[in-house]
C-alpha cells in the first residue's frame, strides 16, 4: 500500500500543506490504496520537504513528481486524455499557484506579526517552551530571507496585497463560473489549484490573503465542488 507523508493538523486545517493535499486528492480520485502517515518533521523528507510517498519500497518527494508516478502507474488516468493546449493551460495555472500565490500565503502566516504566534502554536508545539520561540524565531527568519530571494518580499505590504489580488482574479476570471479549471472535466490541475486555494480560503483564524480571498466568491464556490466531488478536504470533516 502507498504511503503518503504529509504534515499534522494546524490553523484548522487537516491537511496543511497544499502540495501534500494535491496528492491526496489525486490518491483518492484514483481509488489507489493508501495510508496517510503524519510527520511534523520535513526534514525527515528525502528532499526536505513534504509531501513524500513511499510504494512498494520506492521512496518519490515532490507532488509533482509523485504526478507522474502514479500516472505511469495508473497507465495515464492523470495525464493520458489531456490535449496539449490543456496540459500547457494546466501547467501555466500550477505554476501561479505554486510560485507565486503559494509564497504570498506563506508570507501571510509566517511574516504578519499578528498571525505569527499561530505558526508557533501549529507548527513549534513539541518543542520545549524554553525552545519553541527560539527555533521558531529562527525559521521565521529563514521564511523571511527566502521569501525576499523569490522577490515578492521586497515589496511593501500593499504591494504583496495588489499581487495577491491579481492571481486570485486571474483564477476566477480563468474559472468563469465553470465547475472545472479546463472545461468540462476534472483534471489533476484542479488538484494542486484547489489544494492551494482551500488551504487559503479555510485557514483559521483568516489570515490577511483569506480576507482577500472573500472578495473572489467564484474561488470558494470552484473550491468547494472540487473537495466535494473528490471527497477530499483540507478541513476536518464532521
Ligand atoms: N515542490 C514541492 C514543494 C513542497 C513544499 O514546499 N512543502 C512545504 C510544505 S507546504 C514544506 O515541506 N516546507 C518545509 C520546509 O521548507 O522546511 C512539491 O510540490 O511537493
Amino acid at each position: 500500500m502507498i504511503k503518503l507523508y504529509t504534515f499534522p493538523v494546524a490553523f484548522g486545517l487537516r491537511n496543511v500543506s497544499p502540495f501534500c493535499l494535491r496528492v491526496e486528492m489525486a490518491l483518492a480520485h484514483l481509488g489507489m490504496e493508501f495510508e496517510t502517515v503524519l510527520e511534523s518533521d520535513p526534514g525527515k523528507s528525502p528532499k526536505g520537504k513534504l509531501p513524500f510517498i513511499v510504494d512498494d519500497g520506492v521512496t518519490i518527494a515532490d507532488s509533482e513528481l509523485i504526478f507522474q508516478h502514479l500516472d505511469r502507474k495508473s497507465e495515464g488516468a492523470l495525464y493520458g486524455h489531456l490535449l496539449p493546449g490543456e496540459y500547457g493551460q494546466g501547467m501555466a495555472y500550477t505554476r501561479l499557484v505554486d510560485d507565486h500565490l503559494y509564497w504570498l500565503m506563506v508570507a501571510s502566516r509566517w511574516l504578519d506579526d499578528t498571525w505569527f504566534p499561530n505558526v508557533k502554536k501549529g507548527f513549534f508545539s513539541a518543542f520545549p517552551l524554553g525552545l519553541r520561540t527560539a527555533i521558531s524565531m529562527l525559521a521565521r527568519r529563514q521564511m523571511r530571507q527566502t521569501f525576499n530571494l523569490h522577490g515578492l518580499g521586497k515589496h511593501s505590504f500593499e504591494e504583496q496585497q495588489g499581487f495577491a489580488r491579481r492571481d486570485l482574479a486571474a483564477l476566477q476570471d480563468a474559472l468563469d463560473g465553470k465547475t472545472y479549471l479546463l472545461g468540462e472535466r476534472l483534471t489533476v490541475f484542479d488538484f494542486s489549484v484547489v489544494s492551494l486555494l482551500s488551504g487559503l480560503i479555510d485557514n483559521q483564524p483568516a489570515t490577511w490573503i483569506s480576507t482577500i480571498a472573500e472578495e473572489y466568491p467564484g474561488l470558494r464556490t470552484y473550491a468547494e465542488q472540487i473537495q466535494a466531488q473528490v471527497g477530499v478536504y483540507a478541513r476536518p470533516q464532521p
